[in-house]
């Protein structure tokens, strides 16, 4: 059996560098003001810019986008459930347990993953007097059906909002995502196509909602020494703002890139059997962060977990976006959550979960690289048996110290270092 590194190691990411001449402009300028923080001029330049791309009245931008989800929620005064799909990043639940919600799961729909809009509505009958809200992810930039979940919750007196994480300059039917129920968080982290290093933002047509989330944000404080609502600190700060404002610019380059590293991984994973991706949705304009195949175990020959450990061995970094799914992560009990009457069954997201593995995607990917990641998942399907049974020893036998496997046993295993 074949597990000698690839010929190119490739790494599961590298956020986007921009030239630093122009930010070093821009931070000259914060410099020059004098001011860090607490509404700047950076960041009322950046939230206008955003809410404009995104054809929005308001964006409130924040230290990161799960408490952005937090602020939304707490503003919205949500109480009870809040609906919610299971295959998402751990902050999409997180969000809701901190603010004192319930999740309740429904499942997703089979060929775009995001939450089923029939799915909601079953939940909202099933449930209907605890249910107060629903959160819908639109799942690697792949938009949810916003517009039929906005006419189930408008008809169920429900309150909705995004997480867009995925999402920033998504299209949807020409209509951009952002405008979608009560609020749309977008995330800045530096593992998205655009980034401030941390950062999140909350969008939304309601200008009231827009300044109690302001008002939030910054202690809640109304004016110079009023304070009449609840308050935290999640301000984005200048420099933040500043890279920002510097990365704009490069947005429609960093999109176009990863479509062709999309269109290629397409291209060269075309025809092996059990490898699939999500069909490319008529009327979405994707910005192509996350590139998510589905391995099917029993057609390719190999699980995802075997394909997944085969790779790291190799050299070649992918990642289990999103595994667990949600509904079957053991939160610790807190803030008066009550746990769900019953472990739901969530057919669709369970396939997905155990079958999902996110490529290297990035601005900086050679073309080489993509052609070496396609190349080894296709050799792979030669030595099935053996990769098999080195898996399972593998999970039983400690490597040697240090090793790529030693990293990659520490993975399996969910720790998040290696001793
Ligand atoms: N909702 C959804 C649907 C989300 O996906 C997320 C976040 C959120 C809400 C919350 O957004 P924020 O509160 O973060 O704004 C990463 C990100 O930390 C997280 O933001 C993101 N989703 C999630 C999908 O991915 P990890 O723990 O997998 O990241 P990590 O540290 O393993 O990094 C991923 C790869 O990037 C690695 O290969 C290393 C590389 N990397 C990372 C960083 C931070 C770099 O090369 N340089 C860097 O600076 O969660």
């Amino acid at each position: 059996m074949n597990l000698e590194p690839a010929k190119i190691g490739v790494l599961y990411y590298q956020p986007q560098k921009i030239s630093l001449n122009v930010f070093h402009e821009k931070l000259n300028c914060v410099f020059e003001n004098r001011w860090f923080t607490n509404s700047g001029p950076m960041e009322t330049e950046l939230a206008a810019a955003i809410a404009k791309l995104h054809d929005v009245k308001h964006c409130v931008l924040l230290a990161n986008a799960t408490l952005a989800l937090q602020l939304t929620a707490r503003a919205l005064e949500l109480k009870g459930q809040v609906i919610t799909t299971p295959f998402s990043f751990v902050a999409t639940t997180q969000s809701l347990r901190w603010e004192g919600l319930t999740p309740l799961y429904v499942d997703i729909e089979p060929d775009y993953w995001n939450m089923s809009p029939s799915a909601v509505s079953a939940a909202i009958q099933h449930n209907n007097s605890d249910v107060c809200g629903i959160l819908a992810v639109h799942v690697f930039g792949i938009p949810c059906q916003a517009t039929e979940i906005d006419e189930i919750a408008a008809k169920a007196n429900l309150l909705t909002f995004y997480d867009a994480a995925h999402c920033f300059g998504v299209k949807l039917n020409g209509k951009s995502i952002g405008s979608f129920g009560k609020a749309e968080i977008l995330s800045f982290h530096a593992t998205k196509i655009f980034h401030t290093f941390e950062g999140g933002a909350v969008l939304t047509n309601d200008s009231a909602l827009a300044r109690k989330i302001e008002k939030m944000r910054n202690f809640g404080f109304a004016g110079l020494d009023t304070i009449d609502s609840h308050g935290i600190n999640a301000k984005m700060n200048e420099i933040s703002a500043a890279y920002g404002l510097s990365m704009l610019p490069h947005m429609e380059v960093t999109v176009s890139t990863l479509s062709k590293i999309h269109l290629r991984y397409r291209s060269r994973l075309n025809g092996i059997e059990g490898i699939s991706f999500a069909p490319l949705a008529p009327g979405l304009e994707s910005n192509f962060q996350y590139c998510p195949i589905l391995v099917d175990a029993q057609a390719f020959g190999l699980s995802r977990n075997e394909v997944w450990a085969a790779l790291w061995a190799k050299g070649i970094q992918t990642r289990r976006y999103f595994y667990p799914m949600l509904s079957e992560i053991h939160f610790p009990a807190a803030n008066n959550i009550t746990s769900q009457p019953r472990l739901p069954h969530l057919p669709n997201a369970k396939r997905v979960t155990n079958s999902v593995l996110c490529l290297p995607c990035y601005v900086d990917l050679a073309e080489e690289s993509i052609d070496e990641v396609a190349k080894q998942i296709a050799a792979l399907r030669d030595d099935c048996q053996a990769i098999r049974k080195w898996y399972f020893n593998f999970l039983q036998t400690p490597p040697p110290a240090g090793s790529l496997l030693n990293v990659h046993k520490a993975l399996s295993r969910g720790q998040s270092s290696v001793s």
